[in-house]
């Protein structure tokens, strides 16, 4: 079985949204074709879903600057704008995304006390998510991935996709996919590559 894994398209990630990534909508046109076409079993997409309270907030933190570097829970912490938080529009999957054509929804970083970029579990690796039972329970043997941003939750996401399933072909499509920082994409990529990580583009995949 085949699975597309779309990692955060939502409109906090998007232009207008509370942490945009730069040219982030333009991965929902990509990503629609990859869902149409792409010839995949099981759509998921995940939702990064915190409550307003959130420790990654540079908010929480008196004294902090957005951006500023800190630790959560043990692990070094971007310290976040404001983002996601559930129940508002910038937590929505942008409006254009075929969410209807989603099988999975797998929400993460709902505990306030550590963030969780991977849809697989939290940063600091206390609590799975339920995503890699999910994909197992589905016979999944293919994984691809992409999504926002490539250097935070997409690249965390196909690490622990290899670390925790790794009799999985993961791929991640870059194509579909934009990053926070672009020096963090290049590594990331680097990273991703060194892993065992695939890196094809929606070409790739749509011409098979
Ligand atoms: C993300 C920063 C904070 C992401 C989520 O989806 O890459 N980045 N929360
Ligand atoms: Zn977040």
């Amino acid at each position: 079985m085949k699975a597309l894994l779309l990692i955060d398209i939502q409109n906090g990630f998007c232009p207008g949204g509370n942490l945009p990534v730069p040219d982030g909508d333009a991965v929902v046109p990509v990503a629609n074709r990859l869902i149409r076409d792409g010839g995949y079993d099981v759509i998921v997409a995940s939702q990064d879903w915190h409550p307003a309270d959130h420790g990654s907030f540079a908010s929480q933190h008196p004294g902090a600057k957005v951006f500023d570097k800190g630790v959560l829970s043990g692990q070094p912490q971007v310290l976040w704008p404001d983002h996601c938080v559930q129940g508002t529009q910038d937590a929505e999957f942008h409006p254009d995304l075929d969410i209807g054509s989603v099988d999975y929804i797998q929400q993460k970083g709902e505990n306030p006390a550590v963030d969780s970029y991977s849809a697989f579990r939290d940063n600091d690796r206390g609590a799975l998510t339920g995503l890699a039972a999910y994909l197992k329970a589905q016979r999944v043997q293919e994984l691809d991935i992409c999504g926002l941003a490539t250097d935070y939750c997409v690249k965390f996401s196909a690490l622990d996709a290899r670390d925790m399933l790794p009799e999985l072909t993961v791929r991640f499509v870059s194509d579909a996919s934009r990053g926070i920082d672009r020096e963090g994409v290049a590594s990331a990529i680097a990273e991703m590559r060194a892993r065992g990580i695939g890196i094809v583009t929606s070409d790739d995949i749509l011409s098979d």
